[in-house]
């Protein structure tokens, strides 16, 4: 996969030399070059952003240099195959999900626009939309400086995907988020040796070598653990994917099911 970064500031993406991304890098799994939006301005100060038309506060990102920039990195883009995603960090984007992760490891080019200030000039993406998939995006319900740490995000959620990047195949299957197999729930808590540490044991049966009996632990341990940090996650669950003993604890921990099937709450619950 080959990804592209423009930004004001290139230190910023050092990270991308790092870890689970620089290692993929370095095996030539990953082909990421950052450039300098800087590099495509003419004047003295090498100016980016001037401010808002109508008025309001702080400035807006000119649309010349980033549409010399976009126009020289996504210059090699062909019909077909080679065809690049934009993807433009901005908080008024679509919720980053992992299912948007996957679909974004499946495409060979991903090419980023991380800005600062106000945002980049409207005509900007409208202008490269009309080429180029744009997937404007957000990380979550606050608001940042800049795209450039959303970008080290998304660029770690999509390199673990590709193939060969994450060692071990299975790891990708129970994750949090992962569509299908642990049923949209929180993954539970995990342990290792010491059995003892601090007069704190390791649950007996994660020791017991019951393969059985440790899948049903680890999936009582994500109900507890998804009821108490995303109950929307659970009340958005496919009643299907609910098996008895689901059922038992959820009702233990005051869920009830709806006339749809679904589970909510129970009224008693709530109150409390
Ligand atoms: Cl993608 N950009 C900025 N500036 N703030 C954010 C964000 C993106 N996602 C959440 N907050």
């Amino acid at each position: 996969m080959r990804i592209d970064v423009i930004t004001i500031f290139p230190e910023y993406l050092e990270p991308l030399n790092v870890s689970l991304v620089g290692k993929a890098r370095a095996r030539g799994q990953l082909d990421v070059r950052v450039h300098n939006l800087r590099d495509w301005t003419h004047d003295r100060h090498n100016t980016v952003d001037d401010s808002p038309f109508g008025g309001g506060p702080g400035m807006v990102m000119k649309p010349e240099p980033w549409g010399e920039a976009l126009d020289a990195v996504t210059a090699e883009a062909e019909e077909g195959e080679r065809r690049p995603v934009l993807v433009v960090p901005t908080p008024s984007g679509l919720p980053f999900t992992q299912e948007l992760a996957v679909e974004l490891s499946e495409r060979p080019w991903l090419v980023f626009t991380p800005a600062r200030y106000e945002g980049i000039d409207r005509r900007v993406i409208e202008e490269y939309g009309d080429r180029f998939d744009v997937r404007e995006v957000s990380i979550g319900d606050y608001v940042l400086a800049g795209g450039e740490a959303p970008v080290l995000v998304i660029v770690e959620a999509v390199a673990r995907l590709l193939p060969g990047v994450l060692g071990n195949a299975e790891s990708h299957r129970d994750d949090s988020f992962a569509p299908g197999a642990m049923a949209d729930l929180l993954e539970g808590p995990v342990y290792t040796k010491p059995p003892v540490w601090r007069e704190r044991e390791v649950p007996e049966v994660l020791l017991s070598g019951h393969h059985g009996k440790v899948a049903r632990f680890r999936r009582d341990e994500a109900f507890r653990r998804t009821t108490a940090n995303r109950p929307d996650l659970i009340e958005r669950c496919d009643p299907a994917a609910l098996d008895k003993a689901d059922r038992a604890l959820l009702a233990e921990l005051g869920w009830e099911e709806l006339p749809d099937g679904r589970f909510g709450r129970s009224a008693s619950a709530v109150e409390e």
